[in-house]
């Protein structure tokens, strides 16, 4: 059985990964606009991990005794400025994320809750992954710089990675 206090802050992790894919999917949408259907497809793809790291959730909490709560979302940004300043952002999301991910772990051992810390190890990994990938991109992406040729090739590029998305 979950205690309130976890509860609430597993469900609060539900919003951030309902965030993350709203965001995400504002990205692809985005990108698609611009031509870039490299970087659509793999901001689609990140869209649709969020949304499975927010099932997730979901069916964890209910699982265990809890109600997920499916909330209400903010609308995210339509442009995102350029390709350099949309992988930034996600970039820094993603560091957000993992922090929230800390402070849950955290928040499960003052609670001596061990079977969510258990749970909660499988996001632990996942983020370090994203992270690392997130970072990858933007390394490629400031080298490009704003040469088109580049962005061109760039977009061919980014569809290897989208199954790591
Ligand atoms: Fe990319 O964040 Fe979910 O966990």
């Amino acid at each position: 059985m979950l205690k309130e206090k976890i509860e609430s802050a597993l469900n609060e992790q539900v919003l951030i990964e309902a965030e993350s894919s709203q965001i995400y999917l504002a990205m692809a949408s985005w990108a698609e606009v611009l031509g870039f259907e490299g970087v659509a497809s793999f901001m689609y793809a990140h869209s649709d991990e969020e949304r499975m790291h927010m099932l997730k959730l979901v069916k964890f909490i209910n699982e265990r005794g809890g109600h997920a709560k499916v909330p209400a979302l903010n609308a995210p940004p339509i442009k995102f400025g350029s390709f350099k300043e949309m992988f930034q952002n996600l970039f820094d999301h993603e560091v957000k994320v993992s922090q929230s991910i800390n402070d849950l772990v955290d928040i499960t051992l003052t609670e001596k809750d061990y079977a969510t810390h258990n749970f909660l190890q499988w996001y632990v990994s996942e983020q370090i992954e994203e992270e690392a990938l997130a970072r990858h991109i933007l390394d490629k992406i400031n080298l490009i710089g704003d040469d088109k040729g580049g962005l061109y090739l760039f977009d061919n590029d980014i569809k290897l990675l989208t199954n790591q998305a």
